[in-house]
């Protein structure tokens, strides 16, 4: 069976956000090289919603990419996820930010799994506690330190470890 080593974003921004994150630690417990601390984060792309909880977890696991996508939606639904608009509130949000097997980065264009996530390289909420996980991370051949120095310094601060 392929093991495949991935990073995880998570997020939540209705009802106990904590303990909606907590899920996501504990399924992935035994398969977690590293992970950050959780923040608490400015909403992004739809801004009149709750301030999220965001963090970061590296995992490495036996399966295939598009099925830790699915354990990631199942997550999502046990957290009785509701799609209402896109960018919106969510209880649970599970994205894969990027996928590396035998230490190279999987790249594809699939509309139902984009690897690496396409807006990951601009997002504060993403980048920072990314960095804090792995601070030697990678994206696309840049340094994810490189990618948050170049990210407004206003969105940086705004990130903020709880
Ligand atoms: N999909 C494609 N590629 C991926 C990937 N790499 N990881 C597909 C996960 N899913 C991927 O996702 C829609 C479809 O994307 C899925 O069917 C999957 O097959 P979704 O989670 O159902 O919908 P969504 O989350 O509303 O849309 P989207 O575009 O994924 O939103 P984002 O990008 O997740 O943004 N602000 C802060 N501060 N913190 C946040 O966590 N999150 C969002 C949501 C907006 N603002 C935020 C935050
Ligand atoms: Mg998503």
């Amino acid at each position: 069976m392929e093991t495949i080593r991935a990073v995880l974003s998570i997020g939540s921004n209705m009802e106990d956000r904590y303990k909606l994150l907590e899920t996501v630690f504990e399924h992935f417990a035994d398969e977690t090289i590293a992970r950050s601390s959780v923040y608490s984060t400015p909403p992004w792309g739809v801004v009149d919603q709750d301030e999220f909880l965001n963090a970061v977890l590296i995992v490495e696991v036996h399966c295939s990419p598009l099925e830790l996508l699915r354990r990631g939606q199942a997550l999502e639904d046990a957290a009785d996820r509701v799609r209402e608009r896109r960018w919106g509130p969510r209880t649970l949000d599970v994205d894969i930010v990027q996928v590396t097997q035998d230490g190279v980065e999987l790249v594809q264009d699939d509309p139902e799994l984009m690897l690496p996530h396409p807006w990951a390289k601009s997002r504060a909420f993403v980048l920072v506690p990314w960095l804090q996980a792995d601070p030697n991370a990678c994206l696309r051949g840049l340094k994810v330190a490189d990618l948050v120095a170049g990210l407004d310094p206003a969105d940086v601060e705004s990130i903020q470890e709880i």
